[in-house]
């Protein structure tokens, strides 16, 4: 197949396209490079693979690009839920109008399926767990709102006009080429980063809160079965490894896989954070047949072996 990925020099972008490339397809990647990196595609045999420096914001260009391709894995966003409430029009601008001219070019373009990067933070603070598909969304940021907004007008143009689309809401991702270096970094690139520089990280609370970590390579196969199973267009999955781990369970994981004890700091709890997150994957298992492969552990320490 001929696969458009937006967002694919990112974290996540760049594993599906290094993945696709190695399956045999033919992979354009499109990335404005304000968090993607080309370093991120130098694994990436180069004959299958065209890189196009552009903005989803753009949409002739995006348009341009989408011509012939049977599938769009659309993860291009700004991904910081803190920035998205500083910058609020900017993560619009980005986060759904970039959607929506997604959405708008495959239309035109007649691309059989749009795979979607939601995001767990569309559940909001609701305190029930395990999250399921069919809870009701109340999102507490902008970029909740926008990814829910979304999905909505992915799930309306599919009944509208026909337009296949799968929306694979993520929780907390973690693996290589995950960026340590910002303040809304993931937690786990934050940790790995810290321990292999011997300094100390600093834990926001207790530490006992909790996330459903799941490794890059299980959310690439999400991605894999979302763009070819049939009959799931207009489906919206969890994506989790479908377990919890707390943060201090984390730092002791990380210990383990590094050799010595990491005592951590404590600072006050992050303003606006959940305090703890679960997936319920069922739905994924039984209609994808998705199967996280990668322990937390095991992630930690494949992680470890390759910073
Ligand atoms: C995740 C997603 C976010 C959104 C949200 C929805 C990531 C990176 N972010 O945010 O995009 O989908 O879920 O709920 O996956 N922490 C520390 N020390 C640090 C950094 C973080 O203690 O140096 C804590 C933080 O306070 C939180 C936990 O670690 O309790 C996880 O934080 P995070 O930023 O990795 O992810 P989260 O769940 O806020």
């Amino acid at each position: 197949m001929i696969a458009l990925v937006t967002g694919g020099a990112g974290f996540i972008g760049s594993h599906i396209a290094e993945h696709l490339v190695a399956a045999g397809h033919r992979v354009r990647v499109f990335d404005n490079f304000s968090a993607g990196k080309r370093a991120n595609l130098s694994g990436i045999a180069g004959g299958q693979l065209e890189v196009i420096e552009a903005d989803v914001r753009d949409a002739p260009r995006l348009e341009y690009h989408m011509a012939g391709c049977d599938v769009v894995f659309h993860q291009a966003a700004v991904v910081s839920v803190p920035y998205s409430v500083e910058h609020p029009q900017e993560t619009h601008d980005v986060n759904l109008q970039g959607t929506m001219n997604v959405l708008f070019a495959a239309k035109r373009q007649g691309v059989k399926r749009i795979v979607f990067a939601g995001s767990a933070a569309v559940y909001g603070e609701d305190p029930e767990l395990p999250k399921r598909e069919t809870m009701r969304e109340s999102p507490i940021s902008p970029y909740g709102v926008e990814k829910l907004a979304s999905e909505l007008y992915l799930r309306t143009y599919e009944k509208l006009h026909g337009v296949e689309s799968v929306t694979l809401r993520y929780f907390n991702v973690f693996g290589p080429r995950q960026d340590p270096r910002s303040p809304y970094s993931g937690v786990i690139s934050i940790l790995v980063d810290r321990a292999l520089r011997n300094e100390a990280p600093t834990l926001f609370g207790d530490g006992n809160q909790s996330r459903d970590f799941v490794f890059v390579r299980d959310v690439v196969q999400a991605n894999l079965l979302a763009a070819t199973v049939p009959g799931v267009s207009g489906r919206v999955y969890n994506v989790g490894g479908g377990r919890r781990t707390t943060l201090n369970e984390l730092v002791a994981m990380l210990g383990r896989v590094v050799g010595r004890t990491i005592t951590p700091h404590h600072g006050p709890p992050r303003a606006g954070d959940i305090r703890d997150s679960l997936a319920d994957i069922g739905r994924a298992r039984t209609e994808l047949g998705y199967e996280p492969r990668v322990t937390v552990e095991e992630g930690l320490a494949e992680l470890v072996a390759h910073v």
